[in-house]
Protein backbone atom coordinates (compact mmCIF):
# COMPACT_ATOMS: atom_id res chain seq x y z
CA UNK A 1 0.00 0.00 0.00
CA UNK A 2 2.93 2.25 0.57
CA UNK A 3 4.20 2.22 -2.76
CA UNK A 4 1.38 3.34 -3.91
CA UNK A 5 1.18 5.87 -2.65
CA UNK A 6 4.19 7.74 -3.53
CA UNK A 7 3.80 8.37 -7.01
CA UNK A 8 0.20 10.43 -6.33
CA UNK A 9 1.83 12.61 -3.97
CA UNK A 10 4.36 13.68 -6.86
CA UNK A 11 1.71 14.13 -8.80
CA UNK A 12 -0.23 16.20 -6.33
CA UNK A 13 3.35 18.73 -6.20
CA UNK A 14 3.02 19.37 -9.58
CA UNK A 15 1.74 22.91 -10.18
CA UNK A 16 0.50 23.07 -13.63
CA UNK A 17 0.52 26.52 -15.26
CA UNK A 18 -2.47 28.55 -16.19
CA UNK A 19 -2.91 28.22 -20.09
CA UNK A 20 -4.38 30.43 -22.94
CA UNK A 21 -5.03 29.46 -26.11
CA UNK A 22 -4.42 31.15 -29.16
CA UNK A 23 -7.04 34.61 -29.99
CA UNK A 24 -6.94 36.32 -32.95
CA UNK A 25 -8.91 39.47 -34.56
CA UNK A 26 -8.19 41.07 -37.73
CA UNK A 27 -5.73 43.52 -36.07
CA UNK A 28 -3.73 40.86 -34.03
CA UNK A 29 -2.99 37.32 -33.50
CA UNK A 30 -1.58 35.77 -30.17
CA UNK A 31 -0.32 32.38 -30.28
CA UNK A 32 -1.07 29.72 -27.11
CA UNK A 33 0.69 31.22 -24.09
CA UNK A 34 1.52 30.34 -20.29
CA UNK A 35 1.67 32.36 -17.31
CA UNK A 36 2.24 30.99 -14.02
CA UNK A 37 3.00 31.99 -10.59
CA UNK A 38 6.68 32.76 -11.94
CA UNK A 39 5.73 35.18 -14.42
CA UNK A 40 7.43 33.61 -17.32
CA UNK A 41 7.75 35.06 -20.78
CA UNK A 42 4.70 34.96 -23.16
CA UNK A 43 5.12 36.19 -26.42
CA UNK A 44 3.05 36.34 -29.32
CA UNK A 45 3.88 36.97 -33.37
CA UNK A 46 3.53 40.76 -32.14
CA UNK A 47 5.07 40.61 -28.92
CA UNK A 48 6.78 39.27 -26.00
CA UNK A 49 6.24 39.98 -22.31
CA UNK A 50 8.40 39.50 -19.73
CA UNK A 51 5.93 38.45 -17.05
CA UNK A 52 5.73 39.03 -13.52
CA UNK A 53 3.46 38.37 -10.68
CA UNK A 54 4.22 41.31 -9.08
CA UNK A 55 3.95 42.52 -5.82
CA UNK A 56 5.83 39.76 -3.78
CA UNK A 57 7.86 42.72 -2.26
CA UNK A 58 6.79 46.06 -1.09
CA UNK A 59 4.85 48.01 0.43
CA UNK A 60 1.17 49.08 0.40
CA UNK A 61 -0.04 52.14 1.97
CA UNK A 62 -3.45 53.49 2.61
CA UNK A 63 -3.88 56.84 3.47
CA UNK A 64 -7.52 56.78 5.43
CA UNK A 65 -7.50 54.85 7.40
CA UNK A 66 -3.85 54.48 7.93
CA UNK A 67 -2.83 51.36 7.14
CA UNK A 68 0.47 49.96 5.79
CA UNK A 69 0.81 46.28 4.68
CA UNK A 70 3.24 44.07 2.88
CA UNK A 71 2.15 42.19 -0.32
CA UNK A 72 2.21 39.09 -1.05
CA UNK A 73 1.40 37.45 2.35
CA UNK A 74 -1.94 35.39 3.29
CA UNK A 75 -1.28 35.57 6.74
CA UNK A 76 0.69 37.98 9.02
CA UNK A 77 1.85 37.44 12.61
CA UNK A 78 2.68 40.42 14.60
CA UNK A 79 3.06 42.01 17.87
CA UNK A 80 1.66 45.70 18.56
CA UNK A 81 4.65 47.77 19.14
CA UNK A 82 2.67 51.19 19.95
CA UNK A 83 -0.88 53.04 19.13
CA UNK A 84 -0.60 55.91 16.74
CA UNK A 85 -3.74 58.46 17.59
CA UNK A 86 -5.15 61.08 15.21
CA UNK A 87 -7.75 63.12 14.21
CA UNK A 88 -8.58 65.63 11.33
CA UNK A 89 -7.96 68.51 12.01
CA UNK A 90 -6.44 68.25 15.55
CA UNK A 91 -8.64 71.33 16.49
CA UNK A 92 -12.06 71.06 18.01
CA UNK A 93 -14.36 74.38 18.99
CA UNK A 94 -15.02 74.75 22.58
CA UNK A 95 -18.17 72.63 22.97
CA UNK A 96 -18.06 70.68 20.39
CA UNK A 97 -17.16 67.27 18.84
CA UNK A 98 -13.72 65.65 17.20
CA UNK A 99 -13.90 62.07 16.28
CA UNK A 100 -10.35 60.42 17.15
CA UNK A 101 -8.74 57.15 15.20
CA UNK A 102 -6.67 55.20 16.17
CA UNK A 103 -3.98 52.73 14.46
CA UNK A 104 -1.58 50.08 15.57
CA UNK A 105 2.18 50.19 14.92
CA UNK A 106 3.16 46.67 14.72
CA UNK A 107 6.60 45.25 15.11
CA UNK A 108 7.80 44.07 11.47
CA UNK A 109 6.93 48.09 10.31
CA UNK A 110 3.83 48.01 9.35
CA UNK A 111 0.58 49.44 10.37
CA UNK A 112 -3.07 48.44 10.96
CA UNK A 113 -5.91 50.19 11.36
CA UNK A 114 -7.92 49.90 14.06
CA UNK A 115 -11.76 50.75 14.71
CA UNK A 116 -12.42 53.42 17.31
CA UNK A 117 -14.54 51.06 19.62
CA UNK A 118 -11.59 48.59 19.78
CA UNK A 119 -9.77 51.22 21.76
CA UNK A 120 -9.69 52.10 25.15
CA UNK A 121 -9.88 56.26 24.76
CA UNK A 122 -9.12 58.51 28.08
CA UNK A 123 -8.33 62.41 28.86
CA UNK A 124 -4.68 63.09 29.79
CA UNK A 125 -4.79 66.97 30.11
CA UNK A 126 -6.56 69.81 29.00
CA UNK A 127 -10.33 70.85 28.49
CA UNK A 128 -11.73 67.74 27.02
CA UNK A 129 -14.55 66.55 29.16
CA UNK A 130 -15.24 63.22 27.55
CA UNK A 131 -14.35 60.74 25.29
CA UNK A 132 -16.95 58.49 24.32
CA UNK A 133 -16.92 54.31 23.15
CA UNK A 134 -16.44 55.28 19.63
CA UNK A 135 -13.43 57.92 20.24
CA UNK A 136 -15.95 61.02 19.65
CA UNK A 137 -14.03 63.43 21.76
CA UNK A 138 -16.29 66.51 23.55
CA UNK A 139 -14.58 69.75 23.80
CA UNK A 140 -15.50 71.81 27.41
CA UNK A 141 -15.76 75.51 27.18
CA UNK A 142 -12.48 77.83 27.52
CA UNK A 143 -11.64 81.65 28.08
CA UNK A 144 -8.37 81.07 25.02
CA UNK A 145 -7.32 78.69 22.64
CA UNK A 146 -6.11 75.49 25.41
CA UNK A 147 -4.11 72.46 24.59
CA UNK A 148 -5.50 69.35 25.44
CA UNK A 149 -3.87 65.53 25.33
CA UNK A 150 -5.94 62.60 24.82
CA UNK A 151 -5.00 58.87 25.25
CA UNK A 152 -5.70 55.57 23.31
CA UNK A 153 -5.14 52.21 24.64
CA UNK A 154 -5.03 48.81 23.12
CA UNK A 155 -3.28 45.66 23.38
CA UNK A 156 -1.45 46.93 26.67
CA UNK A 157 -0.14 49.77 23.92
CA UNK A 158 -1.20 53.27 23.98
CA UNK A 159 -0.44 56.34 22.01
CA UNK A 160 -1.63 60.18 22.69
CA UNK A 161 -2.22 63.14 20.65
CA UNK A 162 -2.18 66.81 21.38
CA UNK A 163 -5.68 68.74 20.22
CA UNK A 164 -6.18 72.78 20.61
CA UNK A 165 -9.44 73.36 21.86
CA UNK A 166 -10.71 76.77 19.93
CA UNK A 167 -12.13 79.37 21.94
CA UNK A 168 -15.41 80.42 19.87
CA UNK A 169 -17.37 82.63 22.32
CA UNK A 170 -16.28 85.29 24.99
CA UNK A 171 -18.64 85.08 27.78
CA UNK A 172 -19.04 81.23 28.17
CA UNK A 173 -16.42 80.20 30.50
CA UNK A 174 -17.29 78.15 34.12
CA UNK A 175 -18.97 80.75 36.19
CA UNK A 176 -17.69 84.18 34.21
CA UNK A 177 -20.38 82.77 31.64
CA UNK A 178 -23.03 85.29 30.44
CA UNK A 179 -22.13 87.96 32.73
CA UNK A 180 -21.43 90.38 30.20
CA UNK A 181 -17.29 90.44 31.12
CA UNK A 182 -15.05 88.91 28.56
CA UNK A 183 -13.90 85.65 29.97
CA UNK A 184 -10.22 86.14 29.20
CA UNK A 185 -10.07 89.39 31.11
CA UNK A 186 -11.52 88.05 34.36
CA UNK A 187 -8.99 84.77 34.26
CA UNK A 188 -6.39 87.82 33.48
CA UNK A 189 -7.18 89.22 36.58
CA UNK A 190 -8.95 87.03 38.64
CA UNK A 191 -7.49 83.70 37.95
CA UNK A 192 -10.30 80.77 37.27
CA UNK A 193 -13.77 80.59 38.58
CA UNK A 194 -13.28 83.61 41.38
CA UNK A 195 -16.41 84.79 42.78
CA UNK A 196 -14.89 88.23 42.89
CA UNK A 197 -14.56 88.45 39.03
CA UNK A 198 -18.26 89.10 39.12
CA UNK A 199 -19.76 92.11 37.04
CA UNK A 200 -21.32 93.84 40.29
CA UNK A 201 -18.50 93.73 42.60
CA UNK A 202 -15.90 96.18 43.92
CA UNK A 203 -13.00 94.01 45.20
CA UNK A 204 -10.74 96.70 44.86
CA UNK A 205 -13.17 99.11 47.34
CA UNK A 206 -12.76 102.30 44.55
CA UNK A 207 -16.36 102.98 44.13
CA UNK A 208 -16.03 101.47 40.59
CA UNK A 209 -17.62 97.58 40.08
CA UNK A 210 -15.89 95.01 38.18
CA UNK A 211 -18.06 95.70 34.94
CA UNK A 212 -17.22 99.00 35.13
CA UNK A 213 -13.69 98.41 34.92
CA UNK A 214 -13.87 96.23 32.49
CA UNK A 215 -15.55 98.81 30.31
CA UNK A 216 -12.92 101.97 31.03
CA UNK A 217 -9.94 99.19 30.87
CA UNK A 218 -8.86 99.97 34.44
CA UNK A 219 -7.00 96.99 36.43
CA UNK A 220 -9.94 96.10 38.98
CA UNK A 221 -7.66 94.66 41.73
CA UNK A 222 -6.03 97.86 42.22
CA UNK A 223 -7.87 101.07 44.03
CA UNK A 224 -5.40 103.54 42.36
CA UNK A 225 -6.50 102.20 38.81
CA UNK A 226 -9.28 104.59 37.83
CA UNK A 227 -10.81 106.47 34.76
CA UNK A 228 -9.75 110.36 35.15
CA UNK A 229 -11.48 113.33 33.66
CA UNK A 230 -10.10 116.66 33.73
CA UNK A 231 -11.75 120.37 32.25
CA UNK A 232 -9.24 123.15 32.29
CA UNK A 233 -9.20 126.61 30.47
CA UNK A 234 -6.85 127.45 27.32
CA UNK A 235 -4.71 129.90 27.65
CA UNK A 236 -6.01 133.08 25.93
CA UNK A 237 -8.98 131.40 24.29
CA UNK A 238 -11.69 132.36 26.83
CA UNK A 239 -14.14 130.38 24.16
CA UNK A 240 -12.56 126.92 24.84
CA UNK A 241 -12.52 124.05 27.78
CA UNK A 242 -9.47 121.15 27.33
CA UNK A 243 -10.96 118.33 28.72
CA UNK A 244 -8.10 115.39 29.43
CA UNK A 245 -9.50 111.75 30.28
CA UNK A 246 -7.30 108.89 30.47
CA UNK A 247 -6.78 105.86 30.27
CA UNK A 248 -7.77 106.21 26.30
CA UNK A 249 -7.62 102.26 24.50
CA UNK A 250 -7.39 101.71 20.84
CA UNK A 251 -10.44 99.42 21.54
CA UNK A 252 -12.91 101.49 22.69
CA UNK A 253 -14.83 104.17 21.41
CA UNK A 254 -14.86 107.47 23.31
CA UNK A 255 -18.14 109.98 23.04
CA UNK A 256 -18.00 113.18 24.70
CA UNK A 257 -21.33 114.84 25.53
CA UNK A 258 -22.35 117.77 27.56
CA UNK A 259 -25.37 119.97 28.67
CA UNK A 260 -25.47 122.84 30.22
CA UNK A 261 -28.25 122.67 33.00
CA UNK A 262 -28.20 119.66 35.03
CA UNK A 263 -31.80 120.56 35.93
CA UNK A 264 -33.09 120.68 32.08
CA UNK A 265 -32.31 118.96 29.10
CA UNK A 266 -30.42 116.38 27.90
CA UNK A 267 -27.07 115.72 27.59
CA UNK A 268 -26.15 115.67 23.84
CA UNK A 269 -22.94 115.10 22.11
CA UNK A 270 -20.33 117.10 21.72
CA UNK A 271 -19.92 118.46 18.36
CA UNK A 272 -17.83 122.21 18.38
CA UNK A 273 -14.64 120.20 19.61
CA UNK A 274 -11.01 119.31 18.36
CA UNK A 275 -8.93 115.68 20.03
CA UNK A 276 -5.65 114.80 20.07
CA UNK A 277 -4.22 111.11 21.78
CA UNK A 278 -0.79 110.96 23.47
CA UNK A 279 -0.18 107.53 24.36
CA UNK A 280 -3.40 106.24 26.88
CA UNK A 281 -4.11 110.14 27.28
CA UNK A 282 -7.27 111.89 24.93
CA UNK A 283 -7.19 115.39 24.93
CA UNK A 284 -10.52 117.37 23.85
CA UNK A 285 -10.74 120.65 23.30
CA UNK A 286 -14.37 122.27 23.38
CA UNK A 287 -14.22 125.30 20.75
CA UNK A 288 -17.63 127.17 22.23
CA UNK A 289 -17.24 126.98 25.45
CA UNK A 290 -19.33 129.96 25.68
CA UNK A 291 -22.37 129.35 28.41
CA UNK A 292 -22.34 130.78 31.82
CA UNK A 293 -21.96 126.43 32.75
CA UNK A 294 -21.39 123.77 30.63
CA UNK A 295 -20.98 119.81 31.93
CA UNK A 296 -19.34 117.10 30.45
CA UNK A 297 -19.27 113.44 30.39
CA UNK A 298 -17.83 110.40 28.42
CA UNK A 299 -19.22 108.16 27.01
CA UNK A 300 -17.03 104.61 26.74
CA UNK A 301 -18.38 101.12 24.23
CA UNK A 302 -17.11 98.64 22.33
CA UNK A 303 -17.19 98.96 18.79
CA1 LIG B 1 -15.10 80.68 25.40
CA1 LIG C 1 -17.77 86.48 31.49
CA1 LIG D 1 -13.20 98.35 41.67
Amino acid sequence: MKTNLLPLAIAALIVLPAQAGPRSSASYSISAETADGGGRKTSSASYSNDGSIGGIAGIGTVVSPAEIAKHGYIGQLYDVTGVLVSASPTTVNEASTRQLNASAALDDSTVLALAANQVSWSIVTGPISFINSSGLATAGNVYQDTGATVRGDYQQKFGTLGLTVLNVGNDDFGIYANDGIDDAWQVQYFGVNNPNAAPGLDPDGDGQNNYYEYIVGTVPTNAASRFNLTINNVVGQPTQKLLTFSPRLTDRIYTVEFRTNLSAGNFATLTTATQSDNGTIRMVTDTNAVSAGKFYRVGITFP
